[in-house]
């Protein structure tokens, strides 16, 4: 009893932004700024709880042992009808305890939806049944990798159903909506691996949608991220394909064959290819450059002009249109 009320005194001890606290070893690991603070809030109420319920739990059985009926008979005799001491005092004082456990909800509720403005934005897609990780210089990944002691905020969408995002151990969760985005926000302290789940039943492999989370140290993070987007250590059409999916070609262009709102890149290259003006063309090197460049110079038959954006010149590099070319080619007919 006596340690027990000793960790139940703690809690009173705990400032807000709390160092870890879990005296009953309930939690998970405590990996995020206000974990130690959610965790504390809980304890505060658990603790409450507990007192109250023996309290409850101990005046009953005393209660039934004093009033009992070989004591008292078949007609007890009348009690006092009211004490005002003891009404006020067990209407102030669990008031009190009420007006707590919200005020320190409260207080953590607005961290977690106050988004500070510096943080580090990341992309979270959620979609059946796999989570894509988008950073600001388009790297994507499968997995989430955040720096340690950086304000990191995830603005969370969804193409079809609802899923919610948790991190156990950065005591994180927060639905994905289809048709809006939502943000949540965190800044992980410790490096190390922690799992991330969908707990949202989302359908049949609601329960295989989960990621890992990583925690790198600061100094490390910016180093690894530039290293994870060098898209030049890769074989160039894989390099090509991942182009691909970040400059959005993926959307008006296919590479199986299929019709889109572009012609497809699947099994062109090396064919002669009939432009909109009735000439044709050999589906080469060149022509895919000039048509990544250029696109309304030579139109493809059976395509109407402008439709393809003409900006690519300028966005995409010399060494991306080479890894591009490299990826139709290696869907190519030949
Ligand atoms: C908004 C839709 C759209 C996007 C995005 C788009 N394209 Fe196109 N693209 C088209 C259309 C439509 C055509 C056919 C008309 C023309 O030739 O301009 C075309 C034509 C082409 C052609 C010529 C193909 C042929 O069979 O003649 C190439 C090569 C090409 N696009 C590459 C790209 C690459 C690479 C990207 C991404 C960097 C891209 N496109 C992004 C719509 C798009
Ligand atoms: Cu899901």
């Amino acid at each position: 009893m006596m340690p027990l009320l000793a960790s139940a005194l703690a809690v009173l001890q705990q400032p807000q932004s709390a160092p870890p606290y879990d005296p009953l070893g309930m939690f998970p690991p405590n990996a995020s700024h206000n974990a130690g603070t959610s965790d504390w809030v809980f304890y505060f109420i658990f603790w409450t709880c507990l007192v109250v319920l023996i309290g409850v739990c101990v005046a009953t059985l005393w209660f039934a042992f004093r009033y009992r009926r070989s004591k008292v008979g078949l007609i007890p005799q009348d009690s006092p009808h009211h004490s005002t001491t003891l009404e006020i005092v067990w209407s102030v004082v669990p008031t009190f305890f009420l007006v707590a456990m919200f005020w320190y909800g409260f207080k953590d509720y607005e961290d977690r939806r106050e988004i500070p403005n510096d943080a580090y934005e990341i992309h979270v897609n959620a979609a059946k049944w796999s989570w894509t990780f988008t950073y600001p210089n388009g790297y994507q990944s499968q997995h989430l990798t955040v720096p340690a002691d950086r304000n990191v905020r995830l603005r969370l969408s969804s193409p079809d159903v609802l899923h919610s995002v948790f991190i156990p151990a950065f005591r994180v969760k927060l639905d994905v909506v289809p048709g809006r985005y939502n943000w949540l926000w965190f800044r992980a302290i410790e490096p190390g691996v922690f799992p991330l789940y969908c707990t949202e039943y989302c359908g049949q492999q609601h329960s295989q949608m989960d990621a890992r989370v990583t925690v790198m140290p600061d100094a490390e993070f910016d180093a690894w991220l530039a290293k994870e987007s060098d898209w030049g250590a890769l074989p160039p059409e894989v390099a090509g394909l991942k182009t691909y999916g970040a400059n959005g070609c993926v959307a008006c262009h296919t590479l199986d064959g299929s019709a889109a709102t572009g012609p497809t890149f699947g099994g062109m290259f090396g064919t002669q290819k009939q432009l909109a003006d009735g000439s044709t063309v050999t589906y080469d090197e060149n022509y895919i450059r000039e048509s990544i460049l250029t696109p309304n110079v030579k139109l493809a038959a059976g395509f109407a002009p402008n439709l393809m954006p003409s900006n690519f010149a300028q966005a995409l590099s010399d060494q991306k249109v080479d890894w591009l070319i490299a990826l139709i080619k290696s869907k190519g007919a030949q």
